[in-house]
């Protein structure tokens, strides 16, 4: 089998996505998301100047060599760009596979060790109340697991936490807006909602937080012990997670569980957090993590140290990666969790999915490869507008540091 051909679709449904097709001399062709928020021509132009090129004429079924080859073969390793678009070719690599065997891409990555994925919804508000609701409806929707995030006094709109019947989308069009954060309101604001949360749901729920990485590793030390009395599934980013040694600080003070890698994209990100056990969860996503043959052994390393997934699964990444993401889970034995935020309803007029929620888990099709379609012809009626997520200021106007 030879790769003939391979082009990248840029879209708009909503949002934007970036989507690689592989085509083939055998009339099997495959997909990868290569969407990387607020960055999205970046990895356009590395796959369409340097990554495309070279894969014409290739034999699409060597997937480890071509990993390698474009990993290694570039000199310049890792990083969000570069990884995104390794993870996109890989992607769609594996879907070519899958069709030519004609089997779902669970089976090529061992078969199944479950028969759905439970996930975790979002709930946001921008005060406690409106918080509270929202998980409550969360729940009533069948979910199993609810992120809560809400605004506070002085901050009604912390980052992710949508305006009042707005969807939840950080990036904004054109260049990024900012943002202001005010750490010590944070701190006491945020056992307050899960006191709230714990009183009103029971302990009936699955109940996560994402700290978006806001605090240093003594301020999240903190945060981790406070919220210890309502048993949290998980605290997200407590910390930026370039300093692996600063999760130290936390596990030391608290046994609250934590996740880390949604901004991560190399199994060398998470060395001292998996060895010396100081996280739960990895959530870097297929899509920004160099694809699944990477992600295949950032999980191996994981299970040594009894560490989960945990994906990142927010509608910037597209209907592709949270296809190949249930495939993942379904498989991989250390599965935790995955984050499940339905797109909305135009996304699904450009892509076609194997993928239904129910009652807490998300469920698979029978489908060879990943699963997922594009419709090239209604991608065209939504085009690219650039768009940017937030910077973030502290109150005093100085730029976040960490
Ligand atoms: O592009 C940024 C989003 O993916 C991010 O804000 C979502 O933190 C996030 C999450 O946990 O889903
Ligand atoms: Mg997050």
């Amino acid at each position: 089998m030879k790769i003939t051909k391979a082009k990248v679709i840029v879209c708009r449904p909503g949002r934007n996505f970036v989507t690689l097709k592989v085509l083939t001399d055998e009339g099997i062709f495959g997909l990868g998301d290569a969407t990387l928020n607020g960055r999205e021509k970046a990895v356009v132009a590395y796959l369409e100047e340097h990554c495309i090129p070279a894969l014409i004429g290739k034999d699409p079924q060597n997937i480890e060599d071509l990993w390698q080859y474009f990993y290694r073969g570039a000199y310049w390793k890792r990083g969000p760009v570069t990884m995104t678009a390794i993870g996109a070719i890989d992607m769609a690599l594996w879907d070519i596979k899958g069709k030519a065997l004609d089997t779902p891409l669970y089976n090529l990555l061992g078969g199944k060790s479950r028969e759905q994925v439970l996930v975790y919804a979002h709930a946001n508000g921008q005060n406690i109340r409106a918080a509270v609701e929202a998980a409550q409806a969360r729940m009533e929707e069948g979910f199993k697991a609810v992120r809560v995030q809400s605004g506070f006094p002085g901050m009604s709109h912390p980052y992710g936490v949508p305006g009042e019947d707005e969807d939840y989308e950080p990036a904004q069009r054109g260049l990024p807006v900012t943002e202001y954060w005010d750490t010590s309101k944070y701190l006491k604001s945020v056992p307050r909602l899960f006191d709230k949360l714990r009183a009103e749901l029971g302990d009936n729920v699955h109940l996560l937080h994402d700290v978006h990485h806001r605090c240093t590793p003594s301020e999240a030390a903190l945060i981790a012990k406070r919220l210890e009395p309502y048993d949290l599934f998980w605290i997200e980013d407590p910390v930026s997670g370039e300093l692996q040694e600063g999760l130290r600080m936390i596990r030391a003070q608290s046994a609250t569980p934590v996740a880390i890698g949604e901004v991560f994209n190399s199994i060398y990100d998470y060395t001292t957090l998996f060895t010396e056990q100081l996280i739960n969860y990895f959530r870097m996503p297929l899509v920004h993590g160099g694809g699944i043959t990477h992600l295949q052994k950032v999980a191996a390393f994981a299970s040594v140290y009894h560490i989960r997934t945990g994906f990142h699964g927010a509608t910037d990444l597209s209907p592709v990666n949270l296809a190949a993401s249930i495939h993942f889970d379904l498989a991989v034995n250390n599965f935790g969790i995955q984050e499940y935020m339905p797109h909305q309803e135009v996304v699904h007029e450009v892509f076609t999915v194997p993928y239904r929620y129910q009652e807490g888990v998300l469920l698979l099709d029978e489908v060879p490869g990943i699963g997922v379609d594009i419709d090239e012809e209604k991608a065209k009626q939504y085009p690219y507008q650039m768009a940017s997520l937030p910077v973030n200021r502290k109150s005093d106007g100085t730029m976040f540091y960490w």
